[in-house]
């Protein structure tokens, strides 16, 4: 690591006041230019830290930049990985307040749960299947903490790869006999189709997201619990919202989910 403990919780602070109190803040490697993914990652784990001694729970992880599509407009070539808490799940078709975000934007993306843990290294797509209790279509909210969404790799990882909400719905399916790869995605904006795709937007295979993120925490010792939601990564880029606009997301086979800015 190439920064201190002290610089690390510093920087997971602004990251974490720039979120509450809704302002952006520049990219945190033009202040720290050494700063290398360990450290990217420490700050991502402080953030998390922070949050739970406010009483969040962890519900979950992401992939993002996990399609082409989305690697291209964000100008990048990995996948990153974040974490999700309770307090960022909204109900099905539930409201989310447009005052408390940046510059929201939604991705339509397939959720995995999981029925027993998964850790890597060496999980592959097959793995994932056979630990997977259902999917289900995820919608989630994105809001970088950086001016108009510019950042480098290193620096989204330290802000949670801009997560900021979610929900899934729809119908939970279990995976055996459904065709993930080919699965039809369309995302809506006030009824109107704004984003088409398939599974295979994903890596190839939303599953092989999951395997790739157990791979990431198992480097780290750790794992994906059982029981655990995954956002696998949006399938089309990224789309921007307003308050008073309605989002809806098919899933080929796994039904609806929505949610609204208000
Ligand atoms: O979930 C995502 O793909 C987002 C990753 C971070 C980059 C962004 O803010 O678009
Ligand atoms: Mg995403």
């Amino acid at each position: 690591m190439a920064l201190s403990q002290d610089t690390v919780q510093a920087l997971a602070q602004r990251l974490d006041d720039c979120q509450q109190q809704v302002r952006d803040t520049t990219k945190i490697t033009d202040d720290q230019p050494a700063l290398d993914w360990n450290d990217a990652y420490a700050i991502q784990d402080a953030l998390l830290a922070r949050k739970l001694a406010r009483g969040a729970r962890l519900v979950g992880f992401k992939a993002g930049l996990t399609s082409r599509a989305k690697m291209q407009q964000m100008g990048v070539e990995a996948p990153v990985f974040g974490f999700l808490t309770d307090d960022l799940a909204l109900a099905d078709g539930g409201a989310l307040r447009h005052a408390g975000l940046i510059h929201p934007k939604v991705e339509p993306e397939i959720a995995f749960v999981l029925s027993r843990p998964l850790r890597g290294p060496g999980c592959h797509v097959a793995a994932v299947l056979a630990a997977t209790a259902f999917v289900l279509p995820g919608i989630e909210v994105i809001d970088s903490r950086y001016r108009d969404f510019k950042f480098d790799l290193k620096s989204v990882i330290a802000d949670n790869t801009s997560a900021a909400g979610f929900v899934v719905g729809g119908t939970p399916m279990p995976v055996a006999g459904l065709d993930l790869v080919n699965a039809g995605v369309v995302l809506e904006r006030n009824g109107v189709p704004v984003g088409f795709g398939a599974g295979a937007a994903v890596l190839g295979h939303p599953a092989q997201a999951v395997a790739e993120l157990a791979n990431h925490l198992g480097r780290h010792g750790r794992e994906i619990p059982a029981g655990c939601v995954v956002l696998s990564g949006g399938i089309t880029e990224a789309v921007s919202v307003a308050a008073g606009d309605s989002v809806a997301l098919s899933v080929q086979g796994l039904g609806r989910t929505s949610l609204r800015l208000i």
